[in-house]
């Protein structure tokens, strides 16, 4: 296939994106008939005469997870309890790395389990300091080539992930004459799939990182084959997880939660390790509850998931994309802020994709980009519950930046939305006009409707304790790393969603725009969108190193949105569709109590809930 060109990707400026043909759309549009069913002469009918307006439906089914059962919820993992005992069994972990010192490779080893535990966090500097000591040695002695494939990979990958940047020559020593990858008997399955981990902190052009991972899968799923899938085995678990998604694409909470079990059934564990990780888990799950508990009651207050009755009540959902973006306990404000702006998002992203007619969608944009209450009376009823509660929400949450660091930010956050919002209304037009736009001009204005935007401008002021005025104009031109990271949410979204968007009436999404451009078939068209996928990782690879000016927090957060996309869409629809993976996910992450009881439903039957109310 078509590799993407450098111009698909690369940011177009707002001047570009807002100006995209619109006009020009209804003209070329091919406008048939059958592209848009119901409701071609919408424009021409009246907006106050509901009855002749025939709106789509997308049939989205009430939510399955009650407001009471939430309520509910309330893990005796409490902080405090526990306060003495992990810090007891996190001074046992400084302890390990003391022991480590004269071990490098086993040092680095600590410092995976650690991550790979969702420990990590507790021991920033511990891990920073050990890396740049590491990374020293290894550069400034040219120690590279002294190393085993197993050894050099991890380290290869750590040290990427942490934004050092190693050259990809380093792994020329594992290359025959004629240029091929071997690995020597020794290495093992597990030094190709380290290798094979850590070829996905690639960038753009470095080729042999590429061979790496093709070698390595190679070999991998060759080992699978021999190995069946043995549920005993420690490496063959590891292999086949790591095939179905590698680490760095990983939503970090569900990573955490699937690793310990596999670690507890490790032979050479450290049971302070396992035991450090269960407590933690089970702490950080229980501010999760409290967060969501918050918000379920603020999305219970807006009214929206019963007026709105077309639109999607994914409380529960929305909330879970919060916890994938971030789940460090000390963001609770964030993760409860975030998921009132992704609530916000999947009501109005539905009364333009669903409900609304075009003149209706031309007055919401209007509204929202004056950010005025005047603007407001024009909107028609259902509309102006849904901007009320959007303008109070947001004006709110700057309130408190005001409050906090004195800063006026309403200005940066109406732009995010009158941003998603033109694109919104470009999507509809070309809906409504029949027009099919080519892979690039869709791209350019879908990474801005896809909410990513949105989310991670929201996200920056919610985390950043020391906003700074270069940052800020940095943000209003939306940085390269918003930008990859939006694409990959965009792809994804349309490889598990647009099916059914098609099947209901959208606009065409990636996989058809490159279909109706090239005349590829729908499985081709996927395999490039896939295709596109992995060159947008490479190039948000290249930004967590070079955005310095963003903190490291803000580039977990940025990278942590695409992880969760691809989390989200892995099995097709799990945002719209809440019965399925996404349940399941949601109960691990962060609903049921840490040792499942089979009968805890989402929704208990009175019996099982009484535990908690008696
Ligand atoms: C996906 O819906 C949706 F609602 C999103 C806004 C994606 C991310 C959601 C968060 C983080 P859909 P569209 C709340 O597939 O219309 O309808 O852009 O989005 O394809
Ligand atoms: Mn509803
Ligand atoms: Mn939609
Ligand atoms: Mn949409
Ligand atoms: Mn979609």
């Amino acid at each position: 296939y078509v590799s993407l060109p450098a111009s698909c990707v690369s940011f177009k400026s707002r001047e570009q994106v807002s100006a995209a043909p619109i006009s020009k759309a209804r003209f070329i549009g091919r406008g048939t008939a059958s592209s848009c069913p119901v409701r071609c002469l919408a424009s021409d009918t009246n907006v106050f005469d509901e009855k002749s307006i025939g709106r789509r439906s997308a049939n989205y089914q009430p939510p399955i997870w009650h407001f009471d059962y939430v309520q509910s919820l309330g893990s005796t993992y409490k902080e405090q309890t526990y306060g003495e005992l992990v810090e007891n069994l996190k001074e046992e972990v400084r302890e390990m790395f003391k022991k480590l010192k004269n071990d490098q490779l086993a040092q680095l080893e600590h410092v995976d389990i650690l991550q790979r535990l969702g420990l990590s966090y507790h021991f920033g500097d511990e891990i920073k300091n050990i890396l740049r000591g590491i990374f020293t040695n290894s550069s400034c002695n040219n120690m590279w080539k002294e190393k085993t494939l197993y050894a050099l990979s991890l380290e290869f990958r750590l040290l990427r992930q942490h934004g050092y940047s190693v050259p990809p020559e380093v792994f020329s020593s594992f290359k025959d004459e004629t240029g091929k990858f071997m690995a020597s008997m020794d290495d093992g399955t597990m030094a190709i799939l380290s290798l094979y981990e850590a070829s996905f902190l690639m960038t753009e052009g470095e080729s042999i990182l590429e061979e790496a991972r093709d070698f390595a899968i190679k070999h991998l799923e060759e080992y699978i084959e021999k190995n069946e899938l043995d549920q005993n085995d420690h490496l063959s678990l590891l292999v086949s997880h790591a095939l179905e998604l590698p680490l760095h694409w990983r939503m970090l909470r569900l990573e955490t939660r699937w690793f310990i079990d596999v670690y507890e059934r490790k032979t050479d564990m450290n049971s302070s390790l396992l035991e450090l990780a269960k407590l933690d888990f089970n702490i950080v799950q229980s501010t999760h509850q409290e967060d969501l508990k918050y918000v379920s009651r603020w999305w219970r207050n807006t009214g929206l998931g019963e007026k709105l009755d077309f639109a999607r009540d994914r409380l529960m959902e929305n909330f879970l994309w919060t916890v994938g973006v971030v789940f460090e306990p000390q963001f609770g404000y964030c993760r409860r802020m975030l998921t009132k702006v992704n609530a916000l998002i999947t009501v109005i992203d539905d009364i333009y994709d669903v409900y609304g007619t075009l003149d209706e969608l031309e007055l919401f944009t209007d509204a929202v980009e004056r950010w005025d209450m005047d603007a407001m009376d024009q909107l028609p009823d259902y509309m102006k519950m849904c901007f009320l509660a959007l303008h109070n929400s947001i004006n709110d949450m700057a309130y408190t930046v005001l409050k906090e660091q004195g800063l006026h930010i309403v200005k940066y956050l109406k732009k995010a939305w009158a941003d998603i919002c033109k694109t919104y209304l470009q999507e509809a037009k070309w809906y409504f006009s029949g027009y099919t736009p080519t892979l690039q001009e869709y791209i350019q204005n879908a990474w801005i409707s896809i909410s990513a935007p949105v989310i991670l401008v929201h996200a920056y002021f919610l985390v950043t304790k020391a906003i700074t005025k270069e940052e800020l104009d940095c943000l209003e031109e939306y940085p390269s790393i918003i930008r990859q990271s939006s694409i990959i949410l965009r792809l994804a979204d349309d490889l598990g969603t647009s099916s059914d968007e098609i099947k209901r009436g959208d606009v065409p999404k990636s996989i058809q725009c490159y279909m109706h451009e090239v005349g590829a078939s729908e499985e081709e068209a996927r395999q490039h969108i896939k295709l596109l996928i992995n060159e947008t990782w490479k190039q948000m690879n290249e930004d967590r190193v070079a955005e310095l000016g963003f903190s490291q927090t803000f580039i977990e957060i940025a990278t942590n949105l695409a992880r969760m996309a691809q989390c989200m869409y892995q099995h097709g629809d799990g945002h719209g569709i809440q019965d399925r993976e996404t349940k399941d996910r949601a109960k691990l992450g962060y609903v049921l109590d840490p040792n499942p009881s089979p009968d805890l439903g989402p929704n208990p039957t009175p019996t099982s809930a009484s535990s908690s109310t008696t």
